[in-house]
């Protein structure tokens, strides 16, 4: 295991990026963690404190509770409407500026890589500012007030959900076509911010790793990412990624991710 304190790039990592033709990078809710978001690893609090995401983030809370889970989401997208992106995203966008190609997939649905600048972003979750009807799926971006919590479809009237993968369902076709596309092509792959729990994301840097590509991890905790053949780093991403961009590039000086 080769564990670096943040901060000490490896120079093999920064060469490697540098290098690198084709770049993919996995996030998780860690990346949002130092934008204020709350990670699912982290104990839920105030009036969601007795509940367990994945106990919410399913279809059968939707149906058994369609009000109290509409309300979950709707707090989750208070808190995403007033956080912004922060060092780790905006050195991410720089990131895709300096290499031939960077495939995003990421599992959070918050949108902050778009906000960040990140163009080529892969959304294997969906995104919780959408909205959508339970029974067809149909797109709602406006829907008129009549007092109904959660709100109808104003196609069809089926109670709307937020347009998020729930566990128990598949993830978008094209989404993880795409993925395991970037995870096979890539020579270089990031898996930053994530706990590795939930598949079918988690199976990609093992993927990467089987198509001959270096794997790095970059997470505070990496104790359970025990590996000899992954470069670990050990710290946050908001710190981390733009000492690896100033390491990989240092002749652009100071890279402003502010
Ligand atoms: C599927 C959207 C099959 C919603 C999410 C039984 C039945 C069905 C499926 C299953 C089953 N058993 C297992 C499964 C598979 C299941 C799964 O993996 N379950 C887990 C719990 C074991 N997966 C699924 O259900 C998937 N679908 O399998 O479909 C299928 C096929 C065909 C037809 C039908 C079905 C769907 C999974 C997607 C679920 N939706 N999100 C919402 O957001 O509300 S998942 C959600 O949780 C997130 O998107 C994210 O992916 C996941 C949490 O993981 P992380 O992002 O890693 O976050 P976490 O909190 O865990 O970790 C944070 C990390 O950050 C930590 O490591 C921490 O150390 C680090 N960190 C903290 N601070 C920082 C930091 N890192 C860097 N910097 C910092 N500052």
């Amino acid at each position: 295991m080769r564990e670096k304190p943040a901060g000490d790039i490896p120079a093999s990592l920064a060469e490697a990026l540098r290098a690198a033709k084709h770049v993919a990078v996995l996030t998780g809710a860690g990346v949002s963690a130092e934008s204020g978001l709350p990670t699912f690893r982290d104990p839920m609090t105030g009036l969601w404190a007795k509940y367990r995401p994945e106990d919410l983030a399913t279809p059968e809370a939707f149906e058994r509770d369609p009000r109290l889970v509409w309300e979950w989401y709707e707090w989750r997208r208070g808190l995403v409407a007033g956080a912004r992106p922060n060092p780790g995203h905006l050195a991410l966008a720089e990131m895709e500026r300096r290499v031939p190609r960077l495939s995003l997939l990421t599992q959070n649905v918050d949108g902050l890589h778009q906000r960040a600048g990140s163009r080529n972003v892969v959304e294997l979750h969906g995104n919780i500012t959408r909205s959508k009807c339970f029974d067809r799926e149909h797109p709602a971006e406006s829907w008129p007030e009549t007092g109904d919590v959660p709100p109808r479809c104003p196609r069809c009237g089926s109670p709307l959900r937020p347009d998020v993968v729930w566990f128990g369902e598949a993830l978008p076709a094209s989404a993880l076509a795409a993925a395991w596309d970037a995870a096979e092509r890539c020579d270089l792959f990031f898996s930053i911010g994530t706990s590795g729990m939930v598949q079918p994301a988690a199976s990609l840097s093992r993927q990467a790793l089987s198509r001959g590509a270096t794997v790095a991890i970059i997470n505070p905790d990496v104790s359970n990412f025990i590996s000899r053949s992954q470069v670990l780093i050990q710290g946050p991403s908001g710190r981390v990624l733009p000492a690896l961009l100033e390491k990989a590039w240092p002749e652009s000086g100071t890279i402003h991710v502010e």
